[in-house]
């Protein structure tokens, strides 16, 4: 069978392909660093290229193979590039596209490291960004500059849940011939596929849904074309931010249950929102599966469903939320998202604290936001837990 033309759950289960000549039903973890070659000119043909066997783990491994061609597979793209850490692939995408003298457009709302490193450490190389509310496409038309090199989206966006029109931006940037990247780990390619949507390029934390286990960072690239992978993956592997075997294996595994892991986190997540948006100790919600979403129908356009990502501020501001989270007992009081277990967070002290006051600000990411990744758990508790907890703000 083709699995090319196979469905989203069968890929999920068999994409890889990598054959293990014994046979194994799993592929194995190839905890090795190097290969040996046949022949001296054997080796040399794997250096060339003329041969496509594998050299060195850095550069290329069965087992991170494997996940490399599923998540291609899954998002519809040409290839896949696996990195030690969502960061690494938010690193590789800017050092491959941005240098001296170029300009980045970025969502203001971003996870506060793919946001800060651009404010803190790449204007130190020559590269100048400017950070826009990529819902409003205005606002990127505006933005962009003759030296733009690169628009780089995060959809929904962490924390906000704010969502950009991603066929709209990418018309606006091909129209200049700039490539866009979007971020897809909230959504994951079970939700929301950026590449079909028009994106160039589209990236993760795996971290989060992909392996969706809590034990695992690990991050992956995805290009459309040919082209934005040769041209990415060299980066990722002389900067060295690439994946270890085992990171590999475990995040294959996690991969597997992706479907019906969402499917119930996000049926949780549907109760739960509507608990919170009932609540009268609740000021503002935002989940893009309610219709008080303000982009409620853009997110039923785009994504195939609102998953299990929430945010939302309490009546009594900061401190209010402050004791909702000292209060939790069924969910963690933890950074991180997307896993089984229900995690609760304040981004503005934590995942978004390097941010300026004044970039948080812009951005929405308020003193009295409150960020929710619902898990798996039974509804009933984790409602339960959210109820005690909110009863002693
Ligand atoms: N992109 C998004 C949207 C993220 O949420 C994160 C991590 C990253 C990239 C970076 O991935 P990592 O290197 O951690 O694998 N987000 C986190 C969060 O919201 N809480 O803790 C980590």
């Amino acid at each position: 069978m083709n699995l090319k033309e196979a469905g989203f759950n069968s890929k999920l289960i068999h994409s890889g392909g990598i054959k293990d000549p014994l046979g194994s039903a799993v592929t194995p973890i190839y905890q090795t660093s190097t290969f040996s070659f046949e022949s001296a000119a054997h080796g040399a043909k794997c250096f060339t290229g003329e041969s496509d066997g594998y050299i060195y783990t850095r550069i290329g491994n069965p087992t991170i193979m494997d996940l490399e061609r599923t998540v291609a597979d899954l998002e519809n793209g040409f290839g896949g590039i696996a990195t030690s850490s969502g960061m690494g692939a938010v690193n590789t995408v800017y050092m491959a596209y941005l240098g001296q003298g170029s300009h980045v457009v970025c969502t203001q709302a971003v996870y506060g490291p793919s946001r800060s490193v651009l404010e803190t450490i790449y204007p130190r190389f020559g590269v100048e960004a400017t950070f826009v509310n990529t819902a409003d496409l205005s606002e990127i038309e505006n933005a962009i500059q003759d030296n733009t090199k690169l628009i780089y989206l995060e959809t929904p966006a962490n924390p906000t849940m704010q969502i950009t029109d991603i066929v709209a931006v990418c018309k606006i940037a091909h129209k200049r011939n700039i490539p866009v990247c979007v971020d897809n780990t909230f959504c994951s390619p079970y939700l929301q596929k950026p590449l079909d949507l028009g994106a160039d390029i589209v990236l993760h934390s795996m971290t989060k849904f992909i392996n969706g286990h809590a034990d695992i960072v690990a991050g992956m690239i995805v290009t459309k074309t040919e082209a934005d992978f040769k041209k990415l993956r060299p980066i990722m592997i002389n900067l060295g931010c690439n994946m270890d075997p085992n990171q590999a294996f475990l995040t294959r595994r996690g991969l597997k249950t992706l479907a019906i892991r969402i499917e119930r986190a996000q049926a949780n997540c549907i109760k739960v929102a509507d608990y919170l948006e009932n609540h009268p100790k609740v000021a503002w919600i935002n989940y893009p599966g309610l219709k008080s979403h303000p982009q409620y129908e853009l997110g039923l356009r785009q994504m195939s469903g609102p998953g299990a990502m929430i945010s939302f501020g309490l009546k009594g501001g900061f401190k209010a939320g402050e004791a909702m989270m000292n209060n939790v007992q069924l969910a963690l009081l933890a950074v991180s998202l997307g896993g089984i277990e229900t995690l609760i967070q304040h981004p503005a002290s934590m995942t978004h604290s390097k941010l300026t006051k004044e970039g948080k600000e812009k951005a929405g990411i308020t003193d009295e936001l409150v960020r929710l990744s619902v898990g798996i758990e039974d509804v009933e508790d984790i409602i339960k837990d959210l109820d005690q907890a909110l009863g002693k703000v």
